[in-house]
């Protein structure tokens, strides 16, 4: 076997803990220090035998260890590296899944047996490749202007050391509004950005939005509804306007008073420009044409010292320029990812991403933010100002991963609180202030504990971190020991998986342990007996919360999504349907997988029944799995609702659309709409066909489960 020159850097490293150096080592293997240089750089590939050799000579138990490594031969799962800190857990893995294969393999297994044969070998096999998987990601999400780019930057010290005050943050901080799209920061090759454009078709949306809104006078552009803040234009965020300000070169110019008295008043280019033309289609061609969208295909761009500047500072002036659309080779990002020659949160033995969101400005049950949740490799750490610590928006979010039937908020969120100067001392206890900021934590932790435990996510990890004068470390802390967390849930989810493997393999032999097995499968089968009915259960409707959004949504946001055909980021009929059936289906299956759980924990709790308790586990498992599914399948329902006939009923979003400037009550107006839509005839369907597969794949759940019971239940012996 000819082995990869990528353990060259293993040898290195061994070689280096081992105190040789390279020329002490190539002595003793009696070859040319260039050759052993040319093996640990990756250049020359080595035979098994010349890697013996190496490792022998090297002689630490280390060295020795990593022969035995090499001994090995993977079969079921891929073969770690060599480096990595689970190789005896993933060994023992491989290991059981190689015996659980040859007896599933054999033929005089018994049909009971084989069925759970099978289902441990991908059990190892998906919790193994979890294990595997360094690759973690910190979603930094919260309301606009909460301090997210500010504390990524602190951790990361992505910071310009300024002459008084805050250092300046590499990624554009200001009043909120700032940053326009997902942000992904990770190691790569040096300093860099990459973008993921926005389509061409959301560009030319946001741009006809724009000049809807500037051929409209301010007072014209609302929908009925009085807010002070109807001069901004609805359909593009403030990032956004921003953006296709630069980019067409129609800025406003301040008003300003000059030393003599004289007034200059203020001038907005783009209105001047929109004056001239004769509708807002003509303006929009007109825009289109001025930002030169065919010069702005560049995607990366990358960090030379011919640049001038020290690298932070060119990243920190090109970020800005790409993320205020004033970089004349970049279009609008849909995302940006900011390279650093640099290792994450300098955790060498982890590839991680900060992720830095768009703040939310409105509706906080955003796909790009929920999606987060159900990756069991990213982190969300929700951001909330201290004094409403958590906030309304953070604990939206948490109310909806709940209902949507997340099983990792424990695991996979925290809430970062985020406090300003002075505002820790501003807390009293028993009307006397605080004496210290730490004081002032633990009196606001008190109440944000409190707040969560009416959630039942008491538990939820919190942290205070104040950017301009906490150190770093604290965060960073923070955020190893949350993804350390969710690894060490995962080992000991893949360990409780071996541990029944084996029990299992045991059991094959022990055929004395039947009886128990007996037992224990009765108990679980009369309660899935009793409880594979779902269909007397209230779930509510698949378009609730879509309903509650709106409800909740400025109207702008409203107007916005109404006329992208209900295809808007930042309020998503998809997502909102999407969020509605998962929300059907948690509701409906959750009570009865907790029910499932408790009699599982009862035969768990039993020491006579401790010969199955590897089965009992192994259904809870699946009927955990089932549930997953179930509550991801609701959502490609609820999307399918949406793509293939709500998105499609032309009159239905025209009429949405003359919903607009028609006074008071658009909201309203809007949701009749949304309500009719779904209770009319030929679209009442769209609960029964989420109901239809909630059913269909709780059956299939319990079916699984009962497989795994079967033979036992019914044999009377
Ligand atoms: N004094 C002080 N100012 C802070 C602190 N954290 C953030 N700020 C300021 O608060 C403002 C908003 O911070 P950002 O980091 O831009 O907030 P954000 O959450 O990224 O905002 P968006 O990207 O617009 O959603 C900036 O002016 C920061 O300088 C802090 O700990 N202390
Ligand atoms: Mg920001």
């Amino acid at each position: 076997m000819i082995i990869d020159g990528a353990i060259g850097r293993h040898i290195a490293e061994l070689r280096e803990r081992a105190g040789l150096k390279q020329n002490e080592l190539a002595k003793k293997l009696a070859w040319s220090a260039a050759v052993l240089s040319r093996v640990e750089s990756g250049e020359r590939t080595l035979s098994e035998d010349e890697l013996g050799m190496i490792l022998s000579s090297i002689g630490t138990p280390e060295a020795t260890k990593a022969r035995e490594l090499l001994g090995r031969s993977w079969i079921i799962l891929p073969e770690p590296q060599l480096s990595d800190p689970d190789v005896d857990l993933l060994w023992d893995a491989e290991q059981t899944a190689q015996q659980i294969h040859a007896l599933a393999e054999s033929p005089d297994v018994k049909q009971f047996f084989e069925r759970r044969l099978v289902r441990y070998e991908g059990e190892l096999a998906s919790a193994a490749k979890r294990v595997m998987d360094r690759r973690f990601r910190a979603v930094f999400a919260g309301t606009i202007a909460v301090g997210k780019s500010t504390a990524i930057c602190r951790v990361e010290g992505l910071e310009i050391p300024t002459q008084k005050g805050m250092p300046k943050a590499v990624l554009e901080t200001g009043a909120g509004g700032i940053t326009i799209c997902e942000v992904h920061i990770r190691k790569g090759p040096g300093y860099g950005l990459m973008i993921d454009p926005c389509a061409e078709e959301e560009i030319r949306q946001y741009v006809l939005d724009f000049a809807n809104f500037l051929m409209n006078s301010p007072q014209n552009a609302s929908g009925g509804e009085q807010d002070e803040s109807d001069a901004a234009s609805p359909g593009i965020s403030r990032e956004v306007e921003r953006a296709l300000r630069n980019m067409t070169g129609l800025r406003r110019k301040r008003g300003e008073r000059k030393p003599n008295g004289a007034v200059i008043p203020a001038v907005d280019a783009a209105r001047e420009l929109a004056k001239t033309m004769p509708d807002s289609k003509s303006l929009c061609v007109e825009l289109l044409a001025r930002m030169e969208l065919h010069k702005r295909d560049r995607r990366d761009i990358w960090y030379s010292d011919t640049s001038g500047k020290a690298p932070l500072e060119w990243l920190q002036d090109t970020f800005e320029a790409v993320n205020n659309g004033r970089h004349g080779e970049f279009t609008v990002p849909k995302r940006i990812e900011l390279a650093l020659p640099t290792t994450v949160l300098r955790e060498e033995s982890l590839e991680i991403t900060l992720v830095d969101t768009q703040g939310i400005d409105d509706v906080a049950g955003r796909a790009d933010l929920e999606q987060h949740f159900d990756d069991p490799h990213s982190v969300v750490i929700l951001c909330s100002v201290f004094n409403e610590a958590p906030s309304t928006s953070v604990r939206h979010l948490l109310q909806r991963a709940k209902e949507g039937g997340v099983r990792t908020i424990d695991t996979n969120a925290a809430l970062l609180v985020l406090p300003r100067p002075g505002e820790a001392l501003a807390m009293k206890d028993n009307g006397y202030p605080a004496q210290n900021d730490a004081e002032g934590y633990e009196l606001k932790n008190e109440e944000v504990v409190l707040k969560l435990s009416h959630m039942g996510l008491a538990s939820l990890p919190v942290l205070f971190f104040n950017s301009a004068d906490d150190a770093p470390d604290v965060l960073r802390s923070f955020l190893i020991d949350r993804i350390r967390h969710v690894q060490d849930v995962q080992r000991e989810g893949l360990r409780e998986i071996i541990r029944g493997a084996k029990m299992l393999l045991l059991n094959y032999e022990e055929e004395q342990s039947k009886g128990i097995l007996v037992a224990a499968s009765r108990r679980l089968s009369v309660w899935l007996a009793n409880n594979s009915d779902l269909s007397k259960m209230a779930s509510g409707h698949v378009e609730d919360s879509l309903l509650s959004a709106i409800t909740i949504a400025h109207h702008r946001t409203i107007y916005a999504t109404v006329v992208r055909d209900g295809s808007w980021h930042n309020l998503d009929y998809a997502h909102q349907l999407s969020h509605g059936a998962r929300r059907m289906a948690a509701q409906l299956t959750e009570p009865k997988l907790a029910g499932f759980r408790s009699i599982a924990d009862n035969l768990l709790e039993d020491e006579q029944f401790s010969d199955a308790h590897d089965l009992i586990r192994q259904t809870v498992r699946v009927l955990e799995d089932g549930f997953d599914s179930i509550v991801r399948k609701a959502q490609l329902v609820g999307q399918s609702i949406y793509s293939d006939e709500l998105s499609k009923d032309s009159n239905f979003w025209e009429e949405c659309a003359q919903q607009w400037g028609l006074g008071g009550g658009y909201r309203d107006r809007i949701n009749t709409r949304n309500k009719n839509w779904f209770r009319a005839q030929g679209h009442n369907e769209a609960d029964a066909r989420v109901l239809q597969m909630i059913e269909n794949n709780w059956n299939e759940a319990i079916a699984s489960v009962s497989e795994l019971l079967g033979d036992n239940s019914s044999d009377e012996d």
